[in-house]
């Protein structure tokens, strides 16, 4: 078994065998890992094969990754959801399934956990503001869930929403978005296999700043796609409403598939400043659907990616 490996190329993490992971976590043992409140370490067997010279980048540190994060419930600032989200409260936690399923129902994490199949995913990041991270994830797919509730015919999205708790999440007090925050995806998206729901990164229970006990990747779209602390699952006919999209349609659409000919309004999404890659790291081009364009184009054939933004 084979330590955290810190360097590795790019191009292995837009690799379907290589972002596959190389040993899933069993599932009984994995209840106990999550819900074991401080998180403990294990090693991770991660071989990655190294196979052409593209550029190289660092997994972001477990540092990075959880001390500049954006999670609005907990303030703007980067440095806010680490300093203030230790008040939230994770555990117990439960989703609450409804909609086009069925198996509606309360579906508390430590059951879902003994259900589903957590692994390792390395994703890259790819803030809508401009700035990057490679983030070794644990988690399961959405599309093991999914299976579990059991979607009817006539489900085509996937909405989620973010615990509503303003005496532990503050930033709920100010109106920056429409509380709670809510995100969506097509059932489609929903059910691809590189949509996870993430429970951990780097070998732990996963940081409240970095949306605990439980929160979705997707890793063709922005960032901001990913929602945190998710407490609602609800299977809908109709596109689901989206807080940014809400709070600015011109400027955040739904499908946010990472594109780097579609300028956001204000600034150019060509390039993008990756966290952490040391003092003299550059600005990179931003590839589209983020690198993982092979596996996710499919999915918008027939789709003006410039009106469908
Ligand atoms: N509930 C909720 N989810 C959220 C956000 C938020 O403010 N609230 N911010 C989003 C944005 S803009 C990004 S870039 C990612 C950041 O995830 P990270 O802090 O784990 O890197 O979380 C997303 N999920
Ligand atoms: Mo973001």
């Amino acid at each position: 078994m084979e330590k955290f490996s810190n360097n590795f190329k790019y191009s292995e993490i837009t690799k379907p065998k290589y972002y596959f992971n190389r040993r899933s976590f069993l599932a009984g043992s994995a209840a106990f890992f999550l819900t074991s409140g401080n998180g403990f370490s294990t090693d991770i067997d991660l071989k990655y094969k190294k196979d052409d010279n593209s550029e190289n980048l660092k997994l972001n540190s477990f540092e990075d990754i959880t001390t500049y994060n954006n999670f609005y419930e907990f303030g703007t600032g980067k440095k806010d959801p680490s300093k203030y989200a230790k008040k939230l409260t994770t555990d117990p936690w439960s989703i609450e399934v409804s909609g086009f399923v069925k198996k509606p129902g309360n579906y508390p994490l430590d059951d879902i956990l003994k259900k589903v199949n957590l692994e390792e995913r390395i994703y890259s990041l790819r803030c809508v503001e401009g700035w990057s991270m490679i983030i070794p994830w644990i988690g399961f797919q959405l599309s093991d869930f999914l299976k579990i509730v059991e979607p009817t015919s006539n489900a085509k999205y996937v909405s989620f929403e973010t615990l509503y708790r303003p005496d532990e999440m503050f930033g709920q007090k100010y109106n920056i978005l429409k509380w709670p925050y809510t995100e969506g995806l097509t059932l489609n998206e929903a059910m691809h296999p590189l949509t996870i729901l993430s429970t951990g990164l780097y070998g732990k229970t996963i940081p409240k700043q970095n949306g605990a006990p439980i929160r979705l990747v997707v890793p063709w779209k922005y960032g901001f796609k990913s929602i945190k602390s998710i407490v609602k699952i609800k299977l809908t006919d109709k596109q689901p409403v989206c807080s940014w999209n809400l709070q600015n349609p011109g400027e955040y659409g739904f499908y946010s598939n990472v594109n780097p000919e579609v300028d956001h309004p204000r600034w150019s999404q060509a390039t993008e400043r990756p966290i952490g890659q040391g003092l003299f790291s550059m600005r990179k081009p931003t590839k589209l659907f983020n690198g993982y364009e092979k596996d996710v184009a499919y999915l918008y054939k027939g789709i003006d990616l410039r009106k469908n933004y």
